[in-house]
């Protein structure tokens, strides 16, 4: 009597720690499903943050936070940069993306001090790389000459929360 007591306390043991572990296999799967590759996809891209048509080319602006975009990757030291800002350009007749010419972002900061850069060819965008460690409203202002050799201007505002 006493040994049988024992084996079914033992296999009830076993019963709900394995029941238990799938529970917790269960849970798992369900979260990573419902959010975490949707958000880890999104940060990698960058939210879209201004799409404008100026003078048949569309320029679309994406601004991307570097600790989201670094992550797993140490930030290197002494790296004052916390945004990286890239824009696409496309022809509007074509829907061919213009990746030839120059392109110039001036970023003015909510205390109104400003940062130039030249923003270089990059996989298909141009892209640099920005102080923006201040929260409030940021004035983004570009000025590009691609192919045809006429100068366009886009401006938006960006919030860092
Ligand atoms: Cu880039």
């Amino acid at each position: 009597m006493k040994k049988l007591a024992l084996i079914l306390a033992a296999a009830t043991l076993t019963f709900s720690a394995s029941a238990a572990f799938a529970a917790d296999h269960e849970g798992h799967d369900h979260g990573s499903m419902n959010m975490g590759h949707g958000d880890h996809s999104m940060m990698d891209m960058g939210s879209m943050a201004h799409q404008e048509v100026i003078d048949g080319v569309k320029a679309t602006f994406r601004v991307m936070g570097m600790v989201e975009r670094m992550k797993g990757m140490e930030m290197p030291k002494g790296m004052k940069e916390t945004h990286h800002i890239a824009v696409e350009f496309k022809d509007v007749k074509t829907g061919k993306a213009l990746t030839e010419g120059t392109v110039k972002v001036k970023v003015q900061s909510p205390d109104k001090s400003d940062q130039t850069r030249d923003l270089m060819g990059m996989q298909g965008h141009f892209g640099a790389d920005f102080e923006m460690a201040k929260k409030g409203k940021y004035g983004v202002m570009c000025k590009f000459v691609l192919k045809d050799g006429k100068t366009r201007q886009a401006k938006f505002w960006y919030t860092v929360k």
